[in-house]
């Protein structure tokens, strides 16, 4: 099979081009979706590995296929790293991304129609925490809490105590998708244990701040349960993980496998490893508090110059804009105008929304890739008047494609981890 040795390039021109094409869009645009990111070189090639051709059903020790050896290595550091950097008993890492992850939780511990307490959708919350379009929804009976609007986005917990004692959840959920604050986990905690419901945490975004110690930890308050996709703030390859206390970890082991997936991913396993070697590293904090520093001041240059900010501030990496409020323009057409001048964002709910998520009210602004890239307050400061500029002046062609040649002169000084190494790569073929 001669074939076999080719290159992408050779074998799969059209997939070839798209790849090279992501990677000039990756270079020269700025990415301020809040739950995207860069991973290094050496996630990148443990990814693209030849774990990708084993089957490891089971876990490390157990697995219900011959060849192992070497992927119990990878999966038993991708554990105790995970462990060691969030104070977790347990580390399940095979979750094959977010959704799975929180199945996996729900499946372990609910029976058709339980109850679980869990945080409105255009409130911050995710679909898996109950959003009536998702299985789960459909599964299990989601009781839906909301933030304040005129306390910038507290959670009211004496009403959350309240529906807790009416409904008594199995669950109590905390967790967001596009909540700009932290939680206060110690009153979720106080509640759950009022009702005896298990706490857990889906800390998605959060994940890599918690792991830097920059942001509260769920585990420091005593929470049962914390679940975190590996893709965003980590810095790793889509994954998700299921961290929980000693005496969760046999259910929980058994939920995700066999009970709601086969073979684990296992190069993504050994990307997940290297991404939490990475985030033990002092260079890692340096970069997560840089990430908060950027976005307090993305925040601050937006709501200087005009744009509503959802939650009035920020205490993580993100923020979401009321754009139908401050600019007249409706979340789709924000996306779209920030497309042109090369800054990607994404439209986004804000609470009750009035429209639909397809042409929401507003857009979510993050900051972990830029600041991934090495871009600090200053650049977040040209960010903030290019984003306000260019929708005050949508229709304006010439701004536009000034704003686009700035931004576009910014991505130039910094240079995106992996790019130059995957080209190189897709280069070389050896014959
Ligand atoms: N799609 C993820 C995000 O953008 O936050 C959540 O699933």
């Amino acid at each position: 099979m001669k074939n076999e040795s080719l290159g992408l390039k050779q074998i799969d021109p059209e997939i070839y081009g798209a790849l090279v094409s992501e990677m000039d869009r990756e270079s020269e645009g700025v990415e301020l979706i809040p739950s995207e990111n860069y991973v290094s070189t050496a996630v990148l090639q443990a990814i693209g590995s030849v774990f990708t051709n084993k089957y490891s059903e089971g876990y490390p020790g157990k697995r219900y296929y011959g060849g192992n050896q070497f992927t119990d290595i990878i999966e038993t550091l991708a554990i105790e790293r995970a462990k060691k950097l969030f104070r977790a008993m347990h580390a399940n890492v095979q979750p094959l991304s977010g959704s799975p992850m929180n199945q996996a939780v729900y499946f372990a511990f609910l029976k058709p129609g339980d109850t679980v307490l869990g945080m409105d959708l255009s409130h911050g919350g995710h679909l898996t925490h109950g959003h009536p379009v998702s299985h789960m929804g459909k599964i299990f009976n989601f009781v839906r809490y909301k933030t304040h609007p005129e306390e910038q986005g507290r959670i009211d917990f004496d009403e959350l105590a309240r529906v807790a004692h009416e409904t008594k959840p199995k669950i109590v959920l905390c967790g967001y998708t596009s909540y700009p604050r932290d939680y206060d986990y110690r009153d979720f905690k106080k509640i759950a244990e009022e009702v005896g419901a298990i706490t857990m945490a889906d800390v998605a975004h959060i994940g890599g701040l918690i792991a830097a110690d920059v942001m509260r930890n769920p585990f420091d308050f005593g929470f049962d349960i914390v679940t975190t996709t590996t893709h965003k703030t980590l810095r790793g390859p889509r994954g998700g993980m299921v961290l929980c206390k000693q005496n969760f970890a046999s259910t929980i082991d058994k939920s995700v496998f066999p009970g709601l997936q086969g073979g684990p991913h296992m190069n993504t396993i050994a990307g997940i490893a290297v991404a939490l070697h990475e985030a033990g590293q002092p260079a890692f904090k340096e970069y997560a508090t840089q990430a908060l520093k950027n976005a307090k001041a993305l925040a601050k240059v937006l709501m200087d110059n005009g744009a509503k900010l959802i939650t009035d501030g920020t205490d993580n990496h993100m923020m979401v804009v009321d754009t139908v409020t401050s600019f007249g323009l409706s979340g789709k057409e924000s996306e779209t105008t920030l497309d042109k001048v090369a800054i990607t964002v994404n439209k986004q709910v804000i609470p009750d929304d009035p429209n639909p998520p397809v042409n929401p009210s507003g857009i979510r602004v993050g900051t972990p890739a830029a600041t991934t890239r090495g871009m600090k307050e200053a650049d977040m400061e040209k960010l903030g008047h290019w984003i306000v500029d260019a929708l005050k002046n949508k229709d304006d062609s010439s701004k536009i494609a000034q704003i686009r040649e700035e931004a576009g002169a910014l991505c130039k000084s910094f240079s995106v981890p992996g790019i130059k190494e995957s080209r190189l790569m897709l280069e070389t073929t050896i014959n």
